[in-house]
């Protein structure tokens, strides 16, 4: 997806309840989906940072019910976190600039959607996390954002229908390959037999959680190593963001996604892919911190299964990134020819490294359980 075009960043920062003068702005960080900017005030002599997203309307197609979820969901951590943190509340969850009209969100004269958020300082992303000890204290934000949300009652509007739904996503996959409109299916012959071979992995969770085994939950769908904020300093995972797909879900879905982003200790569109494989002390160090936050609430078959939604999430992503090669990068933001293709080699090499490793991995599982929950 093309994102070149240049905004009036000062005119739609006027629209917010901001004090101060406008300074600059420049583009943030390296997410796939939102145009996000930091935004720069000078309030009072001191330079104040804020986070300017104009959220991506083709992909999600009804911002303010978007939005509804996203304040929601930040009001009911707030909540908590100012019954319980020892941690500054707007370090700890993102908070939603209003508008001068009260709304969580303003619609410019091209009809694009922008918000804006108090930029967290003295906090960054990674997109590979650099020790053990990130790993460790990025997987129990997430942990504990799950937990956090387990009694939320109001409903969540789904963003994205059918996010995970990996038969669904592999559906759509040979409707696009039956297609194969960019004439790219010849070049990826090996990545499209191994979906083929491997599709059995989708039916495992459907038939779990039809049989009622496994429950929907509220889930974050994206817990990709570079939605939670490390301390520079302290490097806890502080605060867990990009929230637009918070909505019901499979709490292995989050724990997958974990799983896909760190267990390897590479890019996830690396081109060599010696270097795409699961380590085992990444793996214990996710799974012991998502277990230290979340642990106390899964059931036996979630437990289970952990192992399962690492191949299964990565799988699905590396399915997504291959359908949107071949139907010509409409979807994920692309900066290189073959982009996606690369990125889909990557989630493929990662599978297969954790097939290959299972029964190590589902022996740490149980270790980390029987440490974190049974005590
Ligand atoms: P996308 O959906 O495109 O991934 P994100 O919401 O994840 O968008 O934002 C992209 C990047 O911007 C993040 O990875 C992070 O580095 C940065 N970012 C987002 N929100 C904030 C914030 N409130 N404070 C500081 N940095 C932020
Ligand atoms: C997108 O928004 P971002 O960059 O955190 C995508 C995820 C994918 C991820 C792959 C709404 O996440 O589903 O797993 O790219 N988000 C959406 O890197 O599609
Ligand atoms: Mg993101």
């Amino acid at each position: 997806m093309k994102h070149d075009k240049k905004h009036d960043l000062k005119q739609i920062a006027r629209q917010f309840q901001i004090y101060g003068d406008f300074v600059r702005f420049e583009p943030h960080g390296t997410g796939h989906i939102n145009d996000t900017y930091a935004v720069t005030y000078d309030q009072g002599g001191r330079g104040v940072r804020y986070t300017f997203q104009r959220i991506n309307h083709s992909i999600f197609k009804d911002p303010p019910r978007l939005m509804d979820n996203v304040v929601c969901v930040t009001d009911h951590i707030r909540k908590k976190l100012q019954q319980n943190s020892r941690h500054a509340v707007s370090r700890s969850v993102l908070t939603v600039i209003r508008t001068h009209d009260g709304a969580a969100y303003y619609r410019d004269a091209e009809g694009s959607y922008w918000r804006a958020y108090l930029f967290i300082e003295g906090a960054r992303t990674y997109d590979v996390l650099e020790t053990l000890e990130m790993a460790w204290q990025a997987a129990k934000a997430f942990g504990e954002f799950q937990c956090c949300l387990a009694d939320l009652s109001e409903p969540l509007t789904e963003t994205i229908p059918d996010f995970h739904n990996a038969q669904k996503r592999y559906r759509t996959f040979q409707e696009v390959l039956k297609k194969d409109c960019c004439n790219r299916a010849a070049s990826a012959k090996a990545e499209i037999d191994f979906l083929n071979a491997n599709a059995g992995l989708f039916d495992v969770l459907p038939r779990l959680v039809e049989a009622g085994k496994i429950p929907l939950r509220t889930t974050h769908n994206d817990t990709k190593i570079n939605n939670v904020m490390i301390d520079d300093k302290t490097h806890e995972g502080v605060c867990v963001i990009d929230l637009d797909t918070v909505m019901p879900g499979l709490s292995l879905y989050d724990f997958g996604d974990i799983v896909r982003t760190t267990a390897s200790n590479s890019l996830e569109d690396e081109k060599d892919l010696s270097k795409v494989k699961s380590e085992l002390p990444r793996f214990e160090a996710i799974l012991d911190g998502y277990l230290a936050g979340a642990g106390k609430f899964l059931n036996s078959a979630e437990v289970d299964h952990m192992v399962h939604g690492g191949k299964l999430i990565t799988m699905v992503i590396g399915t997504r990134f291959l359908t949107d090669y071949l139907d010509g990068d409409n979807y994920f933001k692309v900066h290189r020819e073959g982009h996606n293709l690369d990125r889909c080699r990557t989630q493929f090499k990662l599978v297969q490294s954790l097939m290959e490793q299972e029964e190590d991995l589902n022996r740490l599982v149980r270790k980390c359980y029987q440490k974190n929950v049974k005590g």
